[in-house]
């Protein structure tokens, strides 16, 4: 009861603070991007740091990006193999559909709580997805659809969990942020902003205790890189060579806050400097750059030399959460990335235009992810509720 209790009181907390930073957006102008377009520099490909001295020169001729696509990147962008392409495609497109359902659902009332969509921001994690093995671990926030469907969680279990019923991955007592699966390396789905690179930290910790060559992706953004936890892991994990990936989602906002505004130190890739952990920022917008990037940090983890930081900039094109309106951007801001710089757009440009795939090829696929989409949403419609004597199972005392 109490625990109920409890997360009720945090909830409510969540919901009036994200109602209030919306008021107080609205009454100041949108923060200008802290380099203009014409300053930003070509950088150059990121080389991994051999000796300590090296380590940070691609850090050090990174600048940030002035849009999210490629002006400030240095990881460098490999051509995919038409395969490759065709599997970036597809899943990133289950995404973005899978998203658009659980938005639709959320404004027909099957889904209650809070419901953070990850449309826009699709190529980070099914870029880093492309960069590990089976036995790798994954742990990340509130945020979470596009992780679990990347990593190859079910469909029908993620969005039966939003919808609340028996057949979620939490048994329908989790919602949105809280899911797991011990069989896919998923270790959540975390509500508190910046727990999860503390866990992260934690699961490569294990890793290196028990001696196996796995490697942990901590998934965080750009407002949770401004917590004191996250700098205490970077700590420990370079002291002890922990394997995890840092991988910073640098989507421009932090609920209504843009990352001026909120961060002393915008280069989130530049983080790790007084931790000797090297870092490299990313167009998180093309997966075939976070691709390159998650390889070469992945290896850099599983070879023993400790932990690394990606920033990946990136962009999310609805609203922080569901009841977030969005006054603190404007629509041009958001178009202009949608048309410009769209993750899916440009493999499927990409595909088209090398002849690797047809118009028809491409309409088949998108026609088999309505399906697997629709078939998910109806069974999250049909599935029961939990018994209200489930209320008092998977509960620690
Ligand atoms: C410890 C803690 N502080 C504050 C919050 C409220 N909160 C929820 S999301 C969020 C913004 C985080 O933004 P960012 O890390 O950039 O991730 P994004 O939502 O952009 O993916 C805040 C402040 C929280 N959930 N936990
Ligand atoms: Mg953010």
């Amino acid at each position: 009861m109490l625990a109920i209790w409890v997360m009720g009181c945090l909830a409510a907390r969540e919901a009036l603070r994200e109602r209030s930073m919306a008021v107080a957006n609205r009454k100041t102008r949108p923060a200008k991007s802290s380099v203009s377009a014409k300053s930003a520099r070509r950088d150059v490909a990121a080389k991994p740091a051999a000796k300590p001295a090296d380590k940070h020169a691609a850090m050090r001729a990174a600048t940030p990006a002035a849009t999210p696509a490629a002006k400030g990147s240095v990881a460098p962008v490999l051509a995919f193999s038409r395969e490759q392409e065709l599997a970036a495609y597809r899943q990133m497109l289950l995404i973005r559909r899978f998203e658009e359902k659980a938005g639709q659902m959320y404004g027909m009332g099957l889904i209650g709580g809070f419901c953070h969509l990850y449309i826009g921001q699709e190529a980070v994690v099914v870029g880093m997805q492309m960069a590990i093995k089976a036995g790798d671990q994954v742990i990340t926030g509130y945020r979470d659809h596009g992780h679990m469907l990347a990593i190859g969680m079910d469909a029908k279990g993620v969005l039966a969990e939003l919808t609340g019923r028996r057949g979620g991955y939490s048994k329908g007592k989790g919602g949105s942020m809280h899911m797991f699966s011990v069989e896919k390396g998923f270790f959540g789905g975390h509500g508190i902003v910046g727990a999860q690179v503390s866990l992260g930290t934690g699961i490569a910790f294990a890793n290196r205790y028990r001696g196996n060559d796995n490697v942990c992706l901590a998934y965080f953004g750009d407002g949770a890189a401004n917590q004191g936890q996250v700098y205490e892991s970077f700590n420990m994990a370079e002291l002890w060579k922990l394997p995890v990936v840092y991988v910073i989602e640098n989507n421009r906002y932090a609920m209504g806050t843009a990352v001026t505004r909120a961060s002393a130190q915008a280069d989130f890739s530049k983080r790790g400097v007084s931790f000797n952990i090297p870092g490299a920022k990313v167009d998180g917008m093309d997966v075939r750059a976070v691709m390159a990037a998650g390889d070469k940090a992945v290896r850099w983890c599983r070879e023993g030399n400790g932990p690394y930081i990606l920033e990946m900039m990136t962009y999310r094109y609805r609203g922080h959460s569901m009841s977030d309106p969005a006054k603190y951007r404007s629509r041009e801001e958001v178009e202009k990335v949608r048309t410009e710089h769209d993750p899916i757009e440009q493999v499927r440009a990409r595909l088209l235009a090398r002849k690797m795939a047809s118009e028809d090829e491409l309409r088949k696929i998108d026609g088999d992810i309505r399906k697997v989409v629709n078939e998910a949403a109806e069974f999250a419609t049909d599935n029961k509720e939990p018994d209200p004597s489930e209320l008092w199972t998977d509960v620690v005392r």
